[in-house]
């Protein structure tokens, strides 16, 4: 399928995989651009040597195009900024924060810039600032969220900006893909489908606790700090919740969620947070991202024939 942004990023298939925290590593990333998506390593709080790292084990991995996730509330953007110059990584998208001041920095070493963004006045001001092209991302994610939905937010995006739209937020199938392509968005990003990958070096009970999870089973801790999170319910994530309500300040919030995704990345999902979007309900198996990618195009294409014969 070729679309606006499959021409941009040069790759076959318009699928993006998220820039996940402590989970889009190089392996994983390697293996959606190896796939024919879009691969990309999620900087995330790390420091720029371990971005750099990262960086050099990709090109080893694939020829493919790959793209590094910078997190705008990251203590280390400015470092991570610079290695990732210097690299010259041929796509960049941003999330957590407006990118408009790093936008020429990356444009005049040839990077494609595409922010990921939840609303349509974020979306225009980094159209003016240069982005190629831009991710509306729905509430239904995983971590840091906005508060529209994708339904609602993508066809208003993409009524408002003349560059590419990609969809993201509560896709993992073929059915999710179509929506978004009937919603006006030229590509998708999907994170939770690409946790359960076989490739995704994330610990098996943070995987089978996505598998497990029900339609509503996540829930949004932070909205009292201003960075909302979803993740699944847990009894830490419910317990915050508790103590959010009991009028915890933000500083102690900050404390006790830092450092509790990489717990449960590194496997104890009981003291940790398991970012994990709605979709997870529909997530029910691990398979390769080759498998993602192909039974995602194939259903595509049935629902596609479908629709014409109607
Ligand atoms: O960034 C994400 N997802 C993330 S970041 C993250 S790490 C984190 N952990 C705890 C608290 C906060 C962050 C985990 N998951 N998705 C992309 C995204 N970007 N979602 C929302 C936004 C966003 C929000 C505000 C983008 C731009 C923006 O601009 C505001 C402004 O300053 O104009």
């Amino acid at each position: 399928m070729e679309t606006r942004v499959t021409k941009l990023l040069q790759i076959e298939h318009p699928i993006m995989q998220g820039g996940m925290v402590w989970l889009s590593n190089a392996f994983l990333a390697a293996a959606v651009s190896n796939a024919g998506g879009l691969g990309i390593i999620a900087a995330g709080n790390a420091p720029s040597s371990w971005v750099l790292e990262q960086v050099q084990i990709i090109k080893k991995m694939t020829n493919k195009p790959f793209g590094v996730n910078i997190m705008l509330l990251s203590p280390y953007v400015d470092e991570v900024l610079k290695v990732v110059l210097q690299e010259r990584v041929p796509i960049v998208t941003t999330g957590a924060g407006n990118p408009a001041k790093y936008i020429e920095h990356l444009k005049a070493v040839g990077t494609i810039v595409i922010p990921v963004i939840p609303s349509c006045a974020i979306a225009k001001k980094v159209e003016r600032s240069g982005a190629d092209a831009i991710i509306a991302e729905g509430t239904e994610s995983g971590g840091h969220i906005g508060e529209l939905t994708t339904m609602a937010l993508v066809p208003k995006v993409v009524d408002s900006v003349d560059i590419p739209v990609i969809a993201a937020g509560g896709i993992a199938d073929g059915r999710g893909f179509v929506a978004a392509l009937a919603l006006g968005a030229e590509g998708v990003q999907m994170g939770t489908r690409f946790i359960c990958s076989t490739e995704c070096s994330v610990a098996d009970e943070y995987k089978k606790t996505v598998i497990k999870a029900k339609d509503r089973d996540t829930m949004v801790t932070g909205r009292f700090t201003g960075h909302p999170v979803r993740c699944i319910k847990s009894k830490f994530s419910r317990n915050l919740l508790k103590l959010e309500k009991d009028g915890i300040t933000i500083k102690e919030f900050e404390k006790l969620g830092a450092g509790s995704l990489r717990k449960a990345v590194e496997g104890n999902v009981k003291e940790g947070t398991i970012m994990s979007g709605q979709i997870s309900g529909l997530v029910n198996d691990v398979k390769s991202c080759q498998k993602i990618i192909t039974d995602l195009m194939d259903e595509s294409q049935t629902i596609l024939n479908s629709l014409h014969k109607r």
